[in-house]
């Protein structure tokens, strides 16, 4: 276990809100950057291992054909990207990844479908696929689109640790990037997630063209849910040629930096994952991002159909930082106890 020495007793003082305005989160968000990172980072360090990062793996069991019109979805009908369409992934290639991802040291195993939401009969072939990653020895996390308060439950009786759902963007800017549902699907979603006593994974993409106080909206959204969600994946666009969005003005590096400082100042015990976006970054930047407060990354040479860092070029980044790949669980766990052992010293 590889708890720094420097987080050791450290008493907690950063509370937990669900009271964020935007104004204070746009004031956040534009602080000198200094200041932003050295806030983040302490905050970082009284929740989390500043040298641990959990890795998630990505596998998409059913790609292509959407009929959804999200503008920087590859996977989108609408769209003419080239991309195959797929039918939904035969169990046994599922477990072989799963199994694969394992080996490669992942604590978490997601799958991903191109789907508006999943059909009953569809739902009945994703739990199969639950019950066997588990016995795999592996976190779930399944991202399936819209689901029912029923399929949620039926979810979490097979096991399903983590539910994906992104809000993408602000409430303001989300019709611009999705015509075919809106904001209050995404959040009832969320909330039937929840009912079912799952963990929430939620966050959103950055680069789309909209604005800081759209970026704050949206970190608004997520720190003002009744519960935090245990993850927060912060992606970066991925230009693919085809979607809406190609071409799109490119995000400063530092501005993404920014909005990761933000997201774990406002989430202060959840896990920030560095997601999409990562293979046309830096390591400098990422490295900015993991002293932010990022805590997790998808590992992995893909992602659902775009590319990502191949598996060597991470553990050589891992390794120059001195970042420990695990469970994060563990290593929040490990840090609670630290923090709120009775014999601690003030
Ligand atoms: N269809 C389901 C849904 O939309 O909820 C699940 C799969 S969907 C691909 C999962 C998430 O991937 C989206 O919510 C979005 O945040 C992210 N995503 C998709 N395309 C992306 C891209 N080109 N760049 C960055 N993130 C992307
Ligand atoms: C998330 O926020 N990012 C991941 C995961 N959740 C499912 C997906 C990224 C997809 C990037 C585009 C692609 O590879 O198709
Ligand atoms: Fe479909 Fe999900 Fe892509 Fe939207 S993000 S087009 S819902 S696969």
């Amino acid at each position: 276990m590889s708890q720094s020495i420097l987080t050791r007793s450290a008493p907690r003082q950063t509370s937990i809100r669900h009271d964020w305005q935007l104004d204070e989160i746009e004031a956040l968000l534009s602080l000198p950057f200094n200041d932003l990172l050295f806030m983040a980072h302490g905050v970082h360090r009284e929740y989390h291992d500043p040298n641990a990062v959990q890795i998630s793996t990505l596998l998409s069991i059913k790609t292509g054909g959407c009929p959804e019109d999200c503008a920087y979805c590859p996977q989108s009908a609408r769209h003419d990207t080239g991309l195959q369409r797929e039918r939904l992934l035969p169990l046994d290639d599922v477990i072989a990844a799963a199994r694969k991802a394992r080996a490669a040291g992942a604590s978490r195993f997601c799958i991903g479908a191109a789907w508006r939401n999943p059909t009953d009969k569809q739902l009945d072939k994703v739990l199969d696929m639950i019950v066997a990653v588990k016995a795999e020895g592996l976190e779930t996390c399944a991202t399936l689109g819209m689901l029912s308060a029923g399929q949620a439950r039926r979810l979490r009786a097979a096991g399903l640790d983590y539910y994906n759902h992104n809000l993408d963007t602000s409430p303001e800017y989300y019709g611009k990037i999705i015509t075919t549902r809106v904001y209050r699907d995404r959040l009832d979603t969320l909330a039937y997630v929840r009912d079912a006593g799952m963990h929430v994974c939620c966050g959103g993409i950055l680069g789309m063209g909209e604005t800081r106080r759209d970026r704050a909206g949206l970190l608004q959204q997520l720190a003002n849910l009744p519960e935090h969600p245990e993850s927060v994946p912060i992606n970066m666009l991925v230009q693919v040629e085809g979607t809406p969005l190609y071409g799109a003005e490119k995000l400063d590096p530092l501005e993404f930096v920014r909005t990761v400082a933000t997201a774990r100042i406002l989430m202060p015990k959840s896990i920030v994952r560095l997601s999409a976006g990562r293979d046309a970054m830096s390591d400098e930047t990422q490295t900015l991002c993991f002293f932010a407060g990022a805590n997790s990354v998808f590992y992995g040479e893909k992602l659902l159909t775009t590319p990502n860092p191949d598996v060597d070029q991470d553990r050589w980044l891992f390794e120059r930082l001195g970042l420990n790949a695990l469970s994060l669980h563990e290593a929040a766990f490990s840090v609670e106890k630290i923090n709120d052992a009775p014999s601690r010293r003030p």
